[in-house]
């Protein structure tokens, strides 16, 4: 911790609560072998209340610019995870491998408020990350993560199964009772484009506005939702449907859960399962 900062009263930022949420994320995700060297980022869009608590607010360390502008979030603070830096690593030096950002209020840039300590940057998945954000807001104003991670069976299955969403979708609430209760919404695809860009970063964000789940084919899964917990354990629920489907690849199938079963459970549970893949 800083002398201006303890001079301030500021607790060390490592013991925000959003900061320990990340470390211990992203040391659960890379434990689960999804993760591997610099695979995966987070954005946690956080209030300034809770930042204020812990941080200094006042000083930027830096700005650094932006190449998509977002004006939507102008003013908004989030910690996200550095480009290049690995998820096995966050826990041990959380400020090397983690930074806090507020956008600033053109939209064109970003101040780093804390940590990417030696000159590191954001994601380079920002702009997948802000455009999706900017998307989820609007249809869901407690929404607050971004997570993107490497899953390795949905990685798998876009190698074997068509990327077409509603089929992609359908078999997914196949492979597991709970699925089509934990997204109704169905999960959607993207096509294979240049990870990094802002061209994927729109794309993704345009299937956000009526998706939480966006499946990158060969590559990964982002993942979106209003806590951790809810972010982490959708995309676990993917992961694991698509787990069964690479289980039972190749072999014969006996008997599987219906249409008609998947309308009750539907029913059921009060959900509302995504148009044109049911057929009841
Ligand atoms: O390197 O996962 O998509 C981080 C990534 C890029
Ligand atoms: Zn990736």
């Amino acid at each position: 911790m800083s002398t201006v900062l303890a001079s301030k009263g500021y607790i060390a930022g490592t013991e925000a609560p959003f900061i320990k949420e990340m470390s211990e994320i992203t040391h659960h995700m890379w434990m689960q072998g999804w993760d591997e060297l610099n695979g995966g980022n987070i954005s946690y869009l956080l209030e300034e209340d809770e930042v204020a608590k812990y941080i200094n607010v006042l000083e930027p360390l830096r700005t650094i610019n932006l190449t998509f502008p977002v004006k939507e979030l102008a003013g908004k603070y989030f910690i996200v995870t550095g480009s290049g830096k690995f998820f096995r690593n966050v826990i041990k030096d959380p400020e090397a491998n983690l930074g806090v950002l507020r956008v600033s209020a053109d939209g064109d840039s970003v101040e780093v408020l804390w940590g990417l300590r030696d000159g590191a940057v954001p994601t380079s998945e920002l702009a997948s990350h802000f455009m999706s954000h900017i998307e989820r807001l609007k249809v869901d104003p407690s929404h607050r993560i971004v997570l993107h991670t490497h899953a390795t069976n949905v990685i798998a299955m876009t190698f074997t199964h068509d990327l077409d969403e509603l089929k992609f979708t359908k078999t997914l609430w196949e492979m597991c009772t709970e699925c089509i209760v934990v997204f109704p919404d169905g999960v959607s695809v993207i096509p294979w484009i240049v990870p990094g860009s802002s061209e994927i970063g729109r794309e993704t964000a345009k299937k956000m506005r009526d998706h939480r789940i966006v499946v990158w084919p060969h590559h990964g899964i982002f993942g979106t939702g209003s806590t951790m917990d809810a972010t982490f354990g959708l995309i676990e629920t993917v992961e694991k449907a698509a787990t069964v489907y690479n289980l039972v690849a190749g072999k014969e199938i006996k008997q599987k859960i219906t249409d008609q079963q998947l309308a009750d459970l539907a029913n059921a549970f009060k959900v509302t399962p995504k148009a044109g893949i049911l057929n009841v």
